[in-house]
């Protein structure tokens, strides 16, 4: 399956759009710029009538309107989201999915509450295991009729970090991004932000949905059950710099210095470095400004200078707990977590 895409995948590719490469100059994700991730059809959701229910293993029921939410505790953070499949069709054999190349990814102020005050509220009961997240939207994926599910082991839901999120970019959610309530989870792929989210239930034993069970894991073979996929391994991208060609997207730069700009993240801990090579040069370190915030990107410079002919520039980032973005990265089945170093070619020449 290295060869051309299919219908099936163009048609994945046209509902699902990544972020242009270019956007990496901004801190914040401008609207609708931001990568789309939907794995059904998105859900008409009418906002007066809305409730999220939260049920199970909890003391005490709780309904909630989107006013109920509104009045708690109001929090803004910028998150970082990138997609488990992000790098996938950059795979060989590639796994046929939704066949992102590297953009799948994208930074938003995030504005919610916090989901611990809320299931505090609801008190979880001693048995208490895994709290599932489930969507409006629904779907067949591999076969089995399901809403989007996703869940998080207690002490992950408790830790004071995922938000249930109202608005992003200070305004509410659009109805692509999960309108009117998702949740967010800080540093942890796409998938685990459930999107149109009307109820959480509480477990007494691991949850075992289709998205637990069957995706989002590391297989080796279709018959291997895999580790699950978690938090964001480290990854960096460049601005491709210069102009592109229209079909290939190769770049065109001037020769004499070019500054280079991107932007680094890790779900596990704060990226630490940035290493920056030119075709066979040594890896050198580029300079870095402060995050955003503890779960969003690091934006990197480089100045290069620009000699004529054709380079492969490339970027890593490596975080503090030492992971570094790897040449080529270990295959599986589903290509999840595909975070190989980012190359763009440029031909350097008078304009
Ligand atoms: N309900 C629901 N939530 C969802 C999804 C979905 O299909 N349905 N897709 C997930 C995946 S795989 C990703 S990568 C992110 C994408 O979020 P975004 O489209 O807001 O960027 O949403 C996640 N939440
Ligand atoms: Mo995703």
């Amino acid at each position: 399956m290295a060869g051309g895409i299919t219908q099936e995948e163009l048609q994945l590719a046209a509902r699902n759009h990544g972020m242009p490469l270019e956007a990496l100059r901004h801190d914040l994700t401008p609207r609708g710029l931001h990568y789309l991730l939907i794995h059904y059809d998105i859900p008409a959701v009418d906002a007066a009538a809305f409730r999220l229910e939260v049920r199970g293993r909890v003391g005490r029921e709780l309904s909630l309107s989107l006013a109920d939410l509104r009045e708690r505790e109001r929090v803004d953070v910028p998150v970082t989201f990138e997609c488990a499949g992000n790098g996938r069709a950059q795979l060989d054999p590639r796994p046929v999915s939704q066949p992102w190349l590297v953009e799948a990814v994208g930074t938003a102020m995030w504005t919610g509450t916090p989901v611990r005050a809320v299931l505090e509220e609801a008190g979880l009961l001693e048995d208490a295991v895994d709290v599932v997240f489930a969507g409006e939207d629904r779907g067949v994926e591999g076969g089995v009729p399901q809403r989007y599910e996703r869940a998080l082991p207690v002490a992950e839901a408790l830790s004071g970090e995922p938000l249930l999120a109202y608005a992003m970019g200070g305004e509410p959610l659009p109805p692509q991004h999960g309108f009117p309530l998702r949740l967010v989870v800080p540093g942890w792929y796409g998938m685990t932000n459930v999107k149109w989210l009307s109820e959480i239930r509480v477990l007494d034993r691991a949850f075992d949905g289709y998205q637990h069970a069957r995706a989002y894991r590391f297989m080796r073979s279709d018959d291997d059950p895999g580790a699950p996929v978690s938090r964001m391994e480290p990854r960096s991208l460049m601005v491709p710099p210069g102009v592109p060609d229209f079909m290939t997207r190769e770049r065109f730069v001037a020769p004499g210095p070019v500054r280079l700009e991107g932007r680094a993240w890790s779900g596990w801990a704060p990226v630490e470095a940035v290493e920056v090579r030119a075709g066979d040069g040594p890896w050198e370190p580029a300079a870095l400004e402060p995050p955003l915030g503890p779960a969003a990107w690091r934006r990197w410079t480089f100045d290069w200078t620009a000699t004529p002919g054709t380079h492969v520039l490339a970027c890593r980032a490596r975080d503090a707990t030492g992971r570094v973005q790897p040449d080529d990265p270990p295959w599986n089945v589903k290509g999840y977590a595909n975070n190989a170093v980012h190359r763009v070619t440029v031909t350097v020449r008078d304009a």
